[in-house]
């Protein structure tokens, strides 16, 4: 456990005041620090956050590169940062030039749980922690509902899934299990952050515009396992080849996925059923034959993954298969992704929203079987859209694009299938519907970020209903 988990009267400088940055702000008010906090925007946008502060915190609005601010580092004890601040903010920049040390707000929260419960005492902090590109939430959110049906404990789902994790430490107690979304950006500032179980669900071209490389990409997600022992788990992706890599780093007993192939070892499919054949030695119950692909009901080789991934887990924890399969069985997926909106005349809308880079654009076009109309665009991460080639030339029979990324996506994908470039989702939306025919799939599966035209996928998805539901 980190030396900073006793934070009363430490100065701390909290970079950026939205959902992280104030729950970590107030959490650390709570500890006793001294708290500032930091934000490019002005007083008018951020006016319901400011009143939501405890007392005594100060906030310091404008920007971050200003010699004002950055004179205040090198007197404060601690930098923390919210997700989406980059390295390259200047505050952190000039942080790490006066050796101040700057943590993720998932790892302040971290070391403040762990020091309230006294996880030093105990081999491992009850901690599922699950990263990836794709995949993270509704994984997430399978693995909560396996571990709620066993009743036994309190389970508590949050991080990148929307829920910071310091906003939650109020509920957390000794019976708690926490299921924690960590993305790459939470795990770029993590020194003591340590799951029982660590989950990396795959690792394919993302964020490259904050993380530069791939290289950065997969380093940032590799930390997830930084701190486990050999009384953790780590739970991998064997069908990706970068996630396989990470078996050599694992100091936790690893765990292997698959939904394509028969593994020696792990969790994985084999004619029909569902078969987990992990190591005796580390207690773990095996479940052969207990649960079969039909049991699934969400669509998609990639959810039945995340589902492998949930009963590991489940079994990690020593849940019955039994109550496992009724968790299974129940899950009908989540809102903005893969999400059936509407059939109109054997025409079917589904919004995928969710599919916020080019990878989850393809797991969306696998899972159907077309005619698709794809509707694709939005803010453009600098990923290439060209993977997506031999899955559109197959089954889309028109690409609807819309948003800042339309023409380089345009300039990529031309010649595959009839591109139309519209101005907004209710001309996609009804465009759509007159080149489908019936048995088509009218699919939203924008391989972009919104931030160009929405505050988040999920605006862009409720946009995209709502024009649905007007047809
Ligand atoms: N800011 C600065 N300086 C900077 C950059 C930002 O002051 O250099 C300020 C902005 O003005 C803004 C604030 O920082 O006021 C934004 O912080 P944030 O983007 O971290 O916003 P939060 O609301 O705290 O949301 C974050 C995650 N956001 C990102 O990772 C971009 C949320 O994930 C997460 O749900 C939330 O914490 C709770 O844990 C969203 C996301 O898009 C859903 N995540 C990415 C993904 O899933 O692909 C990683």
């Amino acid at each position: 456990m980190r030396i900073e988990e006793d934070y009363k009267g430490k100065g701390v400088i909290v970079i950026g005041l939205a959902r992280s940055g104030l729950a970590v702000a107030n959490l650390l008010s709570s500890q006793g620090a001294r708290v500032t906090v930091s934000d490019e925007k002005n007083r008018r946008e951020l006016r319901d956050n400011i009143k939501r502060l405890r007392k005594g915190v100060k906030v310091i609005l404008g920007r971050q590169d200003s010699p004002k601010l950055r004179s205040l580092v090198p007197e404060c004890d601690l930098i923390v940062i919210s997700p989406g601040v980059p390295q390259e903010n200047r505050l952190v920049e000039r942080a790490k030039e006066a050796k101040i040390p700057v943590l993720s707000e998932v790892e302040v929260a971290f070391n403040i749980a762990g020091a309230k419960l006294g996880w030093k005492f105990m081999p491992s902090p009850p901690v599922v922690a699950v990263t990836g590109t794709n995949g993270k939430t509704t994984t997430c959110e399978l693995i909560g509902a396996v571990l709620r049906r066993d009743r036994r404990r309190n389970v508590i789902v949050a991080g990148n899934i929307g829920t910071p994790l310091s906003s939650v430490l109020g509920q957390i107690t000794r019976k708690t299990v926490l299921v924690l979304e960590i993305s790459s950006f939470q795990l770029e500032n993590v020194e003591s952050f340590h799951p029982y179980v660590g989950v990396i669900l795959n690792i394919t071209s993302d964020h490259m515009d904050r993380h530069k490389t791939m290289a950065n990409y997969a380093k940032a997600k590799a930390n997830i396992l930084k701190k486990q022992t050999e009384n953790d788990f780590c739970i991998l992706n064997a069908e990706d080849s970068r996630c396989r890599l990470l078996e050599r780093k694992a100091k936790s007993q690893v765990i292997f996925f698959s939904s394509r192939t028969v593994l020696r070892k792990g969790i994985f499919v084999e004619g029909g059923k569902i078969v987990s054949d992990f190591d005796s030695k580390a207690k773990v119950h095996s479940a052969k034959g207990g649960l079969s692909v039909r049991d699934v009901k969400v669509p998609g080789a990639h959810n039945l993954e995340n589902v492998l991934v949930a009963i590991a887990v489940g079994e990690i924890f020593g849940v019955p298969t039994n109550v496992i399969g009724r968790a299974i069985q129940t899950f009908r997926g989540l809102e903005h992704r893969l999400e059936t909106v509407r059939q109109i005349d054997g025409k079917t809308f589904v919004n995928d929203s969710k599919a916020t880079n080019v990878d989850a654009c393809r797991r969306a076009l696998e899972t159907f079987p077309g005619p698709i109309i794809l509707i694709m665009g939005g803010y453009d991460k600098g990923a290439p859209y060209r993977p997506l080639v031999s899955l559109i030339k197959d089954k889309v029979t028109a690409l609807v694009l819309l948003g800042q990324a339309a023409p380089r996506i345009e300039r990529e994908l031309i010649g595959l299938a009839p591109i139309y470039r519209v101005d907004d989702m209710r001309e996609a939306v009804e465009l759509s519907y007159t080149l489908s025919q019936p048995g088509s799939s009218i699919l939203l599966s924008p391989a972009c970020a919104s931030f160009d035209m929405y505050s988040d996928f999920e605006e862009r998805g409720k946009d995209f209903k709502r024009w649905v539901r007007e047809i």
